[in-house]
């Protein structure tokens, strides 16, 4: 069907048509002479396919005959969104295919809007991981993501009067044409049973009969790198019933119901968990992570052996990334597979591990680490049980060794939490065990060798690194902001930023250049355009333009302070309102835009995301106020949804209290995108300053040390007049439902106000009102602009997966010919 150049796929616009009619008649089975924008985005999206399997399997040949050291990243989220234009990018096919479309009467950007995200994860860990596999393929790196193929994603949110609704996403029910089924690469995955031992050859063994297989089938995705035939593998995991079942049915009868039965291994995968604060020890997490871990332990195991006859080489071939402890069952399974199946040693196989693990840790707080109970996992998994205690073991004998019997110390170290419930804690089994633990910022590592992981710290110093997130321009500039793309390369004089983001630094001696200031301009209003028809479409709102943008975009959490915000817009509201005509004159127009979904058992949260939509009633039924103020919601937030608003943001906030966020990923995109940040002075904030200047941006709240100090002392700062002036609004009912708002009011100001609200209340509404100032000079908020964008470049995931490859992994490039 296709034609062939030099062996290759043509990706000139005449074969590219012809293969994108093909597909719509062969693949979507429609007429060629007829079909509408969904099918011809599918048409396209097969032909797109083709492409990315000619190169993906060039890749995989070539990593195999070279046999480099390979990087595994295993975790269980990855929130790739859309992958059309992405693809098409990174293959250099855009404009081929932009002709094609057009000579058939289709519209690319249609027909990409017409793709349902993939949205396997919650938030910041699962968007980094789907950037960092950006960073890998285009760095050349001969690597493989591992990851679950959820059947249902994170939930779509659904505002119904201003309450959280989440319904199921149904992304898979149109197809998906970027996975490549592999009903041939399957795995029986293992549960329940019980542990016998035997004696094998004079050797005493442990034997895991297991309760109940079920079987793990490959999905590969694949991933291409930008300016490289590179094409790397995100393999997906999904649950089937096993076969080995099918003997049982036959005696029973009941076949009908044994099938039935049978179907029922298929809940594994359905369904990401949607919670990103807490472990509630359920079985089906546990059940999901196991299965992912051996379904991809065994298949690395399969790949080294079929080119390696001992295990000797072992950790010179391989090394296992673990997404905070989601995967860190893979420790003790590696160690069992080792010993138990290919009869290494004890020692050999931990030694082994100890040598290819490595974890990275995405929280701050004690709290946000895994803790599985004890008579779960012993019932679930009982061999990985007894590992763990093994393990344990030698590490308690160690600690004695090395610190007496320091009977404090050492239950604080066990990996065998004691208490009414005994748990096993997943970060101190990847501490013993993973040469090394990086956190996602500067200040985020401080954390861990300070409080998480002081005791740690102090066995083991060595262990301890950072590695500062970072988000692939690909995506956040190329793909999203296609305008301000080709200013940047116009200014530059080389698109090559795209590969080598420092060179964006060459923008800053062009910041005050007029000609420049005014492109600039240009190009973001269009991108303003575009989100001011975006937010008409979704909320029935009209906004002005000519306003200033100000957004926050992220899960709701007490934490980043979504209701810092919130109050800040019922302050700004009650000001103008109180205002003369004259003052009013003065004030800078504001838009301002909140998205992002609560988890929903998160009661606290799904209060914040009703109080905002009760205040933006107010507000923007307000023939008082006008355009001069109004108050955004944007449903259902994701990446596609990002992908609009921050190009045309000018203002963004990343207000967490200082010490509580790990790094922080939406401020990079912002940045890149020349939008102004005000921000507390945490994780990532802080490199950003280093980078751009406290000058070009807007800072707030308490430093890190003075949380901690308020904190410790216990110290209870009196109430701000302005805040307690707009709680008190609030409280009685201002916004009506007073009732259900009380616990927000109280957190504030009856229970501690541990988010320090009221501490940072009054920095915050200078650092707004130093944003108003800055916005009345346009030619001033330009520079910053410009700024932002040419000092963004220390936050490209290439520059983090470089640091991670050449410090933690051991990974060289392995870059496939052209
Ligand atoms: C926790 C849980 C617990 C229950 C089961 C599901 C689930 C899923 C995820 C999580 C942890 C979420 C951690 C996370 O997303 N951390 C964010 O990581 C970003 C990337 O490193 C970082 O920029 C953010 O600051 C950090 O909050």
């Amino acid at each position: 069907v296709f034609e062939m150049m030099d062996g290759f796929l043509k990706n000139d616009p005449v074969s590219l048509q012809k293969d994108i009619l093909d597909h719509v008649e062969f693949t979507v089975a429609r007429s060629r002479f007829s079909f509408d924008d969904f099918e011809a985005y599918q048409g396209m999206a097969h032909s797109v396919r083709d492409r990315l399997i000619e190169r993906w399997h060039d890749t995989q040949q070539f990593f195999k005959k070279k046999d480099p050291k390979r990087l595994y990243y295993l975790s269980l989220e990855f929130l790739m969104g859309r992958s059309l234009s992405n693809s098409v990018i990174n293959l250099g096919v855009r404009d081929q295919y932009m002709d094609a479309l057009n000579q058939l009467g289709f519209s690319f950007e249609i027909l990409a809007e017409q793709e349902g995200d993939a949205a396997l994860g919650n938030g910041g860990l699962a968007r980094l991981s789907a950037c960092q596999m950006d960073s890998l393929a285009t760095m050349d790196f001969p690597a493989w993501g591992y990851g679950l193929r959820y059947q249902f994603g994170l939930f779509r949110q659904v505002i119904l009067d201003g309450f959280q609704h989440e319904q199921p996403d149904y992304w898979l029910n149109f197809g998906n044409p970027w996975e490549i089924e592999r009903v041939d690469v399957s795995y029986a995955v293992k549960f329940y049973g019980t542990v016998e031992e035997k004696s094998l050859n004079g050797m005493n063994c442990k034997v895991w009969i297991p309760g109940e297989t079920v079987e793990a089938v490959a999905y590969d995705n694949p991933i291409p790198g930008y300016g490289t035939r590179n094409t790397i593998n995100l393999r997906l995991w999904a649950a089937k019933p096993s076969g080995q079942y099918d003997m049982e049915s036959f005696g029973t009868g009941d076949y009908i119901n044994a099938v039935i039965d049978r179907q029922k291994a298929e809940t594994i995968s359905s369904v990401l968990y949607p919670d990103d604060r807490s472990y509630q020890g359920k079985e089906l997490r546990l059940k999901q992570q196991y299965f992912f871990v051996s379904a991809s332990v065994q298949d690395i195991i399969r790949r080294f052996k079929d080119s390696h006859s001992s295990f000797d080489e072992f950790h010179e071939k391989i090394a296992l990334q673990l997404t905070d402890t989601h995967p860190s069952l893979a420790i003790p399974e590696v160690i069992r597979v080792l010993v138990d199946e290919e009869q290494l040693s004890w020692k050999e196989a931990c030694d082994i591990a100890c040598k290819i693990f490595s974890f990275t840790t995405h929280t701050v707080v004690p709290e946000g680490l895994e803790k599985i109970p004890v008579d779960l996992l012993g019932s679930l998994l009982p061999r990985h049980l007894q590992i763990i205690y093994d393990i344990n073991f030698s590490f308690m004998e160690e600690l004695k060794q090395r610190f007496g019997l320091d009977y404090n110390r050492l239950s604080r170290m066990s990996i065998v939490e004691e208490g009414a419930v005994k748990n096993i804690l997943m970060a101190n089994l990847s501490m013993v065990v993973c040469h090394t633990v990086n956190g996602v910022s500067r200040v985020h590592l401080d954390t861990l060798k300070s409080k998480v992981f002081k005791d740690f710290y102090e066995l083991w110093p060595q262990k301890f690194h950072h590695k500062t997130n970072g988000v692939t321009q690909r995506r956040w500039l190329v793909v999203s902001n296609p305008g301000l793309c080709g200013l940047i390369s116009k200014w530059l004089g080389t698109d090559s930023w795209i590969r080598e983001v420092d060179l964006l630094l060459g923008l800053r001696e062009h910041a005050e250049n007029e000609e420049l200031q005014h492109e600039w301009r240009m190009v973001r209003r269009v991108n303003k355009i575009r989100l001011v028809e975006f937010i008409e479409t979704m909320t029935g709102m009209k906004v002005s333009p000519d306003a200033m943008f100000d957004v926050q975009i992220k899960r709701i959490h007490e934490y980043k302070r979504q209701l810092l915000n919130i109050l800040g817009i019922i302050h700004r509201y009650d000001c103008i309102k109180n205002m003369k005509d004259s003052e009013r004159r003065r004030v800078v127009p504001r838009v301002c835009i909140i998205g992002g979904k609560a988890a929903p058992g998160y009661e606290m949260a799904k209060k914040i995301i009703k109080l905002c939509h009760s205040v933006g009633e107010m507000i923007n039924n307000d023939p008082d106020i006008g355009d001069l103020l109004k108050l955004i919601f944007i449903p259902d937030y994701n990446v596609s949804v990002a992908e609009i608003v921050i190009p045309g943001s000018d203002l963004s906030q990343h207000i967490s209290t200082a010490g509580h966020e790990a790094s922080g990923t939406g401020s990079m995109k912002f940045l890149m995108n020349g939008c102004l940040l005000l921000a507390t002075a945490d994780g990532s904030t802080l490199e950003i300053i280093e980078e751009i200047g406290e000058e070009n941006m807007f800072i707030c709240g308490a430093k890190i040390h003075e949380v901690n100090m308020m904190r410790e002392k216990g110290e209870t700062i009196k109430m701000p007049l302005e805040l307690a002036r707009v709680v008190r609004m609030v409280r009685v009912g201002y916004f009506g439902h007073e009732e259900y708002f009380k616990p927000l009011c109280d957190s504030i100001e009856s229970s501690g106000d541990f988010y320090l609200l009221g501490h940072d209340f009054p920095s915050y509404l200078e650092a707004q009102a130093a944003a108003d100032m800055a916005f009345v000079n346009q030619k001033k908020w330009t520079k910053m602009s410009i700024l932002n964008t040419a000092g963004s470049g220390k936050f490209s995931s290439d520059r983090t997966i470089g640091e991670y490859a050449e410090q933690t992994w051991g990974v060289e490039p392995c870059r496939c010919p052209f």
